[in-house]
């Protein structure tokens, strides 16, 4: 009953807003009235709106999509995946929207409105990566709390904005200047205005890279509601934790950034190796910053069955936080022997990378498919579970497919 009050209240337009449609007479709605798709702990599914995509949690929004719907070149925005600290903003007015950049380290701290954004600085358009760094959570044991993220935590769209660096330009920063912290406005679970869900940020040398965009469109449109509409901060290759959503300020820091989960072992991970549980001190973990190689197989499904023919084409991508990735193999008994799969580079700086490789099963039976990525620093992926961390991030073990050659 509480849980529904809560509903009632909070989350009408941000649930017309995910369902991608308005609730046409909701001004009309008696007062207290809760309409049936609010009754259900999962509209997606009611409407079959993206039945493939898996929602972890709807307290706040989280679904991660699977290996197969993750094909595209382009992440479609319908297989993107949703990670949400807090509650979706509310009302939100576009052409009201401004954005404050202030901090110790800025001159002056000034306000751009969002049309400011738009005629004033040249805009940029680069495919990112973004990878939650919670996902693979799920193998973590002892089990980290949190979303259960499996492999469908990571996409790659096509961003459109400002980049950040023209704009702290444009304001001037100080000597001094380490860190940037986001703001945004989104809310508390607890409904508290006082209360942030989340602000984090990156040093200043990530933030002036060229790729980190303020963007305000992601595949040619707005951005969609559930990714940040109408502004949001874009750091490809990093914990996507750090690309600020429904942007209203940037500080520009003197020291590192101490925003809500910037600390304790929110986004960090132990300085050194610990034994799986160990409690580690706060002193000794250390913020994560580009995130791992990696790759994901997305065509076939896991599961497939191949008829007739014993040769498959195996298609997915791979990435490697701030570097890019120079080798893909992919075994199909257990990680005996390897073969190197065709690879083409980036389309951009810190854009995931095609493969392909085409696969001949020596006779019937049950195989398994299994990628690994090397990243241009030398380090391959692990083929099981890396170092345990007490919020089970960076799983970058190697993708495996399970496929039936009939
Ligand atoms: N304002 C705000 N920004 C945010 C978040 C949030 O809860 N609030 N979540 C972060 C986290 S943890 C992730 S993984 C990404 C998810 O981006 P997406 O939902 O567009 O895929 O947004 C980041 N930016
Ligand atoms: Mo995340």
């Amino acid at each position: 009953m509480e849980r529904r009050n809560f509903i009632k209240k909070s989350s009408i337009g941000a649930f017309s807003a995910l369902l991608g449609v308005d609730i046409v007479y909701k001004e009309l709605m008696p007062k207290g009235y809760l309409p049936i798709a609010l009754q259900d702990t999962d509209p997606f599914k009611l409407f079959h709106k993206h039945p493939e995509m898996v929602v972890l949690n709807d307290k706040p929004w989280n679904m991660e999509a699977q290996a197969h719907l993750l094909n595209d070149a382009v992440t479609p925005n319908k297989y993107m995946f949703i990670r949400n600290n807090g509650l979706i903003p509310e009302h939100i007015d576009s052409t009201k929207w401004s954005l404050k950049i202030d901090g110790e380290s800025v001159k002056n701290s000034k306000v751009y409105s969002l049309h400011e954004l738009k005629t004033k600085f040249k805009p940029y358009t680069y495919q990112l990566t973004l990878e939650c760094g919670g996902n693979g959570r799920s193998e973590f044991n002892p089990p980290a709390k949190g979303n259960q993220w499996t492999i469908g935590a990571v996409s790659c769209a096509k961003w459109t904005g400002v980049r950040l660096k023209d704009i702290l330009d444009d304001v001037g920063i100080t000597d001094n200047a380490v860190y940037i912290g986001y703001h945004g406005a989104d809310i508390h679970l607890s409904r508290n205005p006082n209360k942030k869900p989340i602000s984090r940020g990156v040093p200043i040398a990530k933030a002036i890279q060229e790729e980190t965009l303020l963007a305000y469109e992601m595949n040619g449109k707005d951005i969609p509601l559930a990714h940040g509409f109408p502004l949001r901060l874009v750091a490809g290759g990093w914990p996507a934790s750090v690309s600020g959503k429904w942007l209203t300020g940037i500080s520009v820091r003197n020291k590192v950034h101490d925003g809500e989960k910037m600390g304790g072992s929110s986004y960090r991970v132990p300085c050194e190796t610990v034994a799986p549980g160990e409690k580690v001190a706060d002193e000794n973990m250390c913020i994560i910053e580009s995130m791992p190689v990696k790759s994901l197989i997305t065509y076939p499904k896991t599961g497939a069955i191949i008829k007739g023919d014993s040769n498959l084409t195996i298609k997915g991508h791979a990435w490697a936080g701030e570097l890019e990735v120079s080798k893909l193999e992919y075994s199909i008994d257990f990680g005996n022997s390897w073969k190197t799969a065709q690879l083409k580079k980036p389309i951009n700086r810190l854009a995931w990378q095609h493969f392909e490789a085409r696969v001949s099963f020596p006779k019937t039976g049950y195989y398994e498919v299994w990628a690994r990525a090397t990243d241009t620093a030398g380090k391959k992926q692990p083929m099981i579970l890396p170092g345990w961390n007490p919020k089970g991030y960076l799983n970058n073990a190697c993708h495996r497919i399970a496929v039936k050659v009939v």
